[in-house]
């Protein structure tokens, strides 16, 4: 989604297939290409020299280098540049959270092997990631004081989904932010349509035993 949101604030043409989770990332096919079988992967240029990139902080950066116009992304020299790298890179850190999270509450089917501790853990461990957006975005629309860059999707839409796990009302600033973002258009056309099966089913994934 973080990449199908960056794709629709550059504005550049792509074409978009759907694998659903499950066997369809396991064909050998798929895996010559992304070889831990994980979307998304970004594939461009010519067949003769095709790129497919599996990571998606490495596409985020690449789509800005290849495609933007200079809006997004922040080039080497760039007095923003440290700060677009960290929160890059951020991203991911908030991402490690998001998917041990979703692992535990989605894709362990059994209820009795959910490992509530795990929940616990990685639900305050989001929280912290949180805090330090709280922090960071206070006084400010977006992260960095340029205003809205490819950084904002990254982190943007791991604030989205920490919505399913932890209530963002204890992170005002960020809660704002997060209204902002849903704002924009891309981020409109980036969100599965209606009918889409997403693996996010229920409007809260409480930590079992904790309350709501
Ligand atoms: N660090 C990778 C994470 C990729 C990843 O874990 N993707 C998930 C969906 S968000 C996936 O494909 N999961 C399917 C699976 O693990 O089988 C990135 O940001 O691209």
């Amino acid at each position: 989604m973080r990449s199908l949101w960056l794709l629709q604030e550059i504005g550049v043409p792509f074409e978009v297939v759907e694998y659903p989770f499950g066997v369809a990332l396991r064909d050998p096919a798929y895996l010559a290409r992304s070889p831990l079988g994980r979307v998304p992967l970004l594939e461009d240029g010519p067949q003769d020299a095709r790129i497919h990139l599996f990571e998606s902080g490495a596409i985020c950066e690449y789509l800005c280098e290849q495609y933007d116009p200079g809006m997004l992304w922040r080039w080497p020299g760039h007095v923003d540049r440290p700060a677009w790298l960290q929160w890059l890179h951020f991203a991911e850190t908030m991402g490690q959270h998001l998917a041990a999270l979703t692992q535990a509450h989605i894709a362990i089917r059994d209820p009795a092997d959910r490992p509530p501790m795990v929940m616990k853990l990685e639900a305050r461990r989001l929280e912290k990631t949180l805090g330090v957006l709280e922090d960071a975005l206070a006084g400010r629309d977006y992260l960095l004081p340029g205003g809205f860059s490819a950084v904002d999707t990254g982190i943007g839409w791991s604030v989205h989904v920490a919505q399913w796990f932890t209530r963002l009302d204890a992170f005002p600033t960020v809660a704002a932010y997060h209204t902002r973002l849903r704002g924009r258009a891309a981020f409109r056309a980036a969100l599965p349509g209606p009918g889409v099966e997403t693996y996010l089913t229920k409007p809260f994934y409480a930590v079992p035993g904790a309350g709501s």
